[in-house]
């Protein structure tokens, strides 16, 4: 069995208040794992795809078998997504406490500062249509972009990589938000693991 739903570095109670434990608890637990049991089923006639790491599947989207795209793209990208997901929130205040000078001037340089670069980063979720992920990527070029893309895209399917995502899909806040997506987003941003963040960028 390639495809495991990684455990939680936290209990699902470990991001309250912003964060509630039940929503936490059917994300990962009936959610993330959905996605993980169908990528294996889909894959099943062709071990040599569920051999790879789940990054690689990803990357190579656009060379694999016709039949199977829809399956890594759906599912593929929704066990990528929620993996990074769960990796780029923490309960510890070191990691999530305002970026250091040097991060957020990293952050910021694209985007003329850090503040600008977290108003984009909120309206481009807020603005969202739909299901999908409101992405803070590293292009070809190595600049960074706010991309938003739909339902389980991830940016390595285009040849960027991924260095903090939003899921804005209803099921990652309706219980405790609602409607209020804006909401949503200002709590997420309190639960950002900053210092993930920077070793993503690093990589
Ligand atoms: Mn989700």
């Amino acid at each position: 069995m390639s495809y495991l739903l990684p455990e939680l570095p936290y209990s699902y109670d470990a991001l309250e208040p912003f964060i509630d434990a039940k929503t936490m608890e059917i994300h990962h637990s009936k959610h993330h794992a959905t996605y993980i049991t169908k990528l294996i089923v889909g894959l099943e006639k062709f071990p040599e795809l569920l051999a790879l790491d789940i990054e690689t599947l990803v990357s190579k989207l656009n060379e694999l078998p016709e039949e199977v795209k829809p399956v890594v793209k759906n599912h593929g990208g929704g066990h990528l997504n929620h993996s990074i997901f769960w990796s780029i929130m923490s309960p510890n205040l070191e990691d999530r406490k305002e970026p250091s000078e040097e991060l957020k001037t990293t952050l910021g340089a694209d985007f003329g500062g850090y503040d600008n670069f977290i108003s984009k980063f909120k309206e481009m979720a807020t603005n969202l249509f739909g299901s999908g992920w409101t992405w803070v990527i590293k292009n070809k070029e190595g600049k960074l972009e706010i991309k938003n893309y739909p339902n389980q895209e991830n940016p390595l399917m285009f040849g960027e990589y991924p260095i903090m995502g939003i899921d804005v899909w209803e099921h990652a806040y309706y219980l405790k938000n609602q409607n209020r997506r804006n909401e949503y987003i200002i709590y997420w941003l309190q639960v950002v693991n900053w210092n993930e963040v920077k070793n993503r960028l690093n990589k």
